[in-house]
Formats: structure tokens, C-alpha cells, sequence
């Protein structure tokens, strides 16, 4: 039998997609035998409970009256010295490099000093990459920490190419695709639940996001206004963020009130995309589009657009429709010609759920556990 390994996870703690899978991976793991260590400054939202071989270490992070910026990287570099001794663990994989790959780096030469060996691996997830990473304010860091991890990972080729683009990469890096519990997702057909949304059988579009800029949280509206104009549907908006006020206020003055819902952030998504007939994702960039996956592994077609690793998850004219980005007529004509076919809808339907099955967390945890002990 081979031996279980303790695994420091770092990661942000929220809605975010980096977050949740790296959650899901612990969870995973742990349920595979490994003991698995998350380390953050909160409980991770989808850790509802603490089960058997997973344990969650604080970052605290005290206000000092000197510091106008706490200096989180240091605290969290403590916590890992702190961790990786005291827990013994073998080894540390950290999710999205800001500023998770460099604090993995300092622990290391910390604990290097100590006579303690851990190697650690960072997943890139997109934004760490696409929009923040290369900035010139991030860049060196950035550089520095992919180059001396132990092992490099992407959540699509998409994103190992941008990442070879947009820094000096001498490191090998490794793609391994995001992953969900697809028997999570499996629909159960709520007639009810359905019914309290679609109160005259209307159809389900829905959109889920942390309603950043980069979403285009705006062309969902625009998106189904237009649809709405054809075909009785009603919107549902699930999650919050920085742009949801504008969203809504352009809901209010163009769109019926019972039409459009928002639901906020909720810690399940899998009720409300059982229900869903549609799923709208206009994403600017999307190293992945976890969310478009969790959508189709619950049978839903996405409307969504040709940036970043999009097209490595939805196949365009099968399972969904892949659109320039801003192209909002094209989404519209595109959702009015499926929802106005049910036949063709449902085979659209039944192609999502199958490509999904493609990126079930029991084919890709194997390619996981192979890279610990690869570099162990
Ligand atoms: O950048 C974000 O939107 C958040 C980010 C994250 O790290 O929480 O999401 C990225 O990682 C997800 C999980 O790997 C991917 O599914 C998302 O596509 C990716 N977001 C972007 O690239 C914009």
C-alpha cells in the first residue's frame, strides 16, 4: 500500500474558483487517506464541516497601528514554517500564486535553514496570470516563485500558454484540468423548486459569478433581454461582487421586475442549475470556466465566449456556443435558436452532461496524487 501523505493546502477561502478547487481537492484527498492541512485567514466557504484527516490552520492577521497594509505574505510564511514543522508535513501545494508561491518559497528556504525539507507545488488558476500576475507591480515575484516551485501546474493549456507568454518560464509546467464531483450535479428533476421560480413554465437561464468586471456581468442583461423579447424565460443571478449594483440598476430601469432574480452568493449552486435550462457566461478571460463545467455536469448547455480555456470545456454547436467576446447579439441568436428547439435542447442537454464526465474528480485526482509523489 502506498504511503498517505500530510499536505499543507494554501489557498483564498472564498466564492472564487481557485478556492473551491482547492477545497474539493482536499476534501477529496482526505477521503482518499491523505491528512491534508488548509491553511488561509478564514474557513474555507465550502468546507462546511471538518471531517476525518482535514484540519484548518488560521492565518491571523493582527492590526498593528504602524502598518497601513498588513503584511499578510509574512504572516502567512510564519504559519507555514509553523505547520510544515509541527504537523511534519510532507509537502505544500499552493493555489494562485499571489502571493501563495512566494510565501511557499520564503517557508521552504526558512525551513531549509532548519535541516527540514519541503517541496511545494503551485497551481496557477488565471487571474494570478492574466490580469494581476503580469503586471510589472507582481511580475519579478511572480517570475521567481513559478521558476523555483517544485513542480508547476494550469488548470488548461490556455492558461500554460499565457503563462509561457507573459513570463520568462524556464520551469516545466504541467497541465492538469479543473475537476468536479459530477455524481454531485446529477439532476433530480425539483418540479417543485422549478416551479417556484418558473411560475408559468417559463425556461431557466442562469449566471454565477463573483460579478467582476472581467465577468461582463452587463452582456448577461443585455443577452437576455433579447432572448426575452422571443421566448418566455426568466434570469437568475447567483453570487455578489464589486459589479452587482450597476447590474441591478440597469435590471431595474430595463427589465421586468419578476423576470430577473438575484440570488446572492449561496453555498450550494447545485439546486438552482438543476432547475436551469441555460446558463450564460460572457467572461472577458477564463483560464477554465469552472463554473460553465459545474453547469454542464447538471446537464446545461452555456452560452459563453471563445477567450482563454473556454473552448477547452465547451465544445461550440454540441454542448454549448462559443461567441466573440462582446458579441451579444451572436449569444442571443444563438440561446433564441436553441430554446425554440426542444429536441435540439435536449441533445445539447445530454452533450453537456457527457463532456463533463471528462473532467470527474476520480480522473484527475490520480494525476494529482502522481505529481506529489513525483516530487516527493
Ligand atoms: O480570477 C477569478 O475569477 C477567480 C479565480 C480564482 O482563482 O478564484 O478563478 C480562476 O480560477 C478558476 C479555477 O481554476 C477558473 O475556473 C476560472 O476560469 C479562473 N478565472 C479567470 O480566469 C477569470
Amino acid at each position: 500500500m502506498k504511503k498517505k501523505l500530510k499536505i499543507g493546502i494554501v489557498l483564498y477561502p472564498t466564492f472564487g474558483g481557485s478556492g473551491v478547487v482547492a477545497t474539493e481537492l482536499g476534501k477529496e484527498l482526505a477521503s482518499e487517506g491523505h491528512e491534508i492541512h488548509f491553511i488561509t485567514y478564514s474557513k474555507p466557504v465550502r468546507l462546511s464541516e471538518l471531517r476525518e484527516n482535514i484540519y484548518f490552520h488560521q492565518v491571523s492577521i493582527s492590526n498593528y497601528p504602524l502598518f497601513d497594509y498588513t503584511p499578510y505574505e509574512q504572516v502567512l510564511t510564519s504559519k507555514l514554517v509553523d505547520v510544515v514543522k509541527y504537523e511534519k508535513l510532507d509537502l505544500l501545494h499552493v493555489h494562485y500564486a499571489i502571493p501563495h508561491a512566494s510565501a511557499a518559497y520564503m517557508a521552504q528556504q526558512i525551513l531549509k535553514s532548519q535541516n527540514i525539507n519541503i517541496p511545494f507545488i503551485t497551481t496557477l488558476h488565471g487571474t494570478d496570470i492574466t490580469l494581476v500576475g503580469k503586471d510589472p507591480s507582481f511580475e519579478p515575484v511572480i517570475t521567481f516563485a513559478i521558476n523555483n516551485s517544485n513542480a508547476v501546474t494550469t488548470v488548461s493549456e490556455s492558461l500554460k500558454q499565457d503563462t509561457l507568454n507573459h513570463f520568462d518560464i524556464t520551469n516545466e509546467i504541467k497541465v492538469i484540468p479543473n475537476f468536479i464531483c459530477t455524481k454531485h450535479y446529477q439532476l433530480d428533476n425539483n418540479e417543485v423548486y422549478k416551479s417556484r421560480y418558473a411560475t408559468n413554465g417559463e425556461f431557466i437561464i442562469t449566471h454565477i459569478s463573483n460579478f467582476r468586471k472581467v465577468k461582463r456581468v452587463g452582456d448577461v442583461v443585455k443577452v437576455f433581454r433579447e432572448i426575452r423579447k422571443q421566448i418566455p424565460c426568466r434570469l437568475l443571478f447567483v453570487g455578489d461582487g464589486p459589479e452587482r449594483i450597476n447590474v441591478e440598476r440597469e435590471v431595474r430601469s430595463s427589465c421586468e421586475r419578476e423576470d430577473v432574480l438575484f440570488l446572492g452568493h449561496l453555498d450550494s449552486t447545485r439546486e438552482v442549475l438543476n432547475i436551469s435550462d441555460l446558463f450564460l457566461l460572457p467572461s472577458e478571460t477564463e483560464s477554465f470556466g469552472l463554473a460553465a463545467l459545474e453547469a454542464m455536469a447538471s446537464s446545461v448547455p452555456v452560452i459563453t465566449t471563445n477567450a482563454g480555456g473556454l473552448p477547452e470545456v465547451v465544445d461550440h454547436n454540441k454542448n454549448g456556443f462559443l461567441s466573440e467576446v462582446g458579441d451579444v447579439n451572436d449569444m442571443a441568436k444563438n440561446a433564441i435558436a436553441l430554446l425554440s428547439n426542444k429536441e435540439r435542447l435536449s441533445t445539447f442537454k445530454s452533450a453537456a452532461r457527457a463532456k463533463s464526465l471528462k473532467f470527474d474528480m476520480h480522473k484527475i485526482l490520480p494525476i494529482y496524487e502522481q505529481l506529489y509523489r513525483d516530487v516527493l
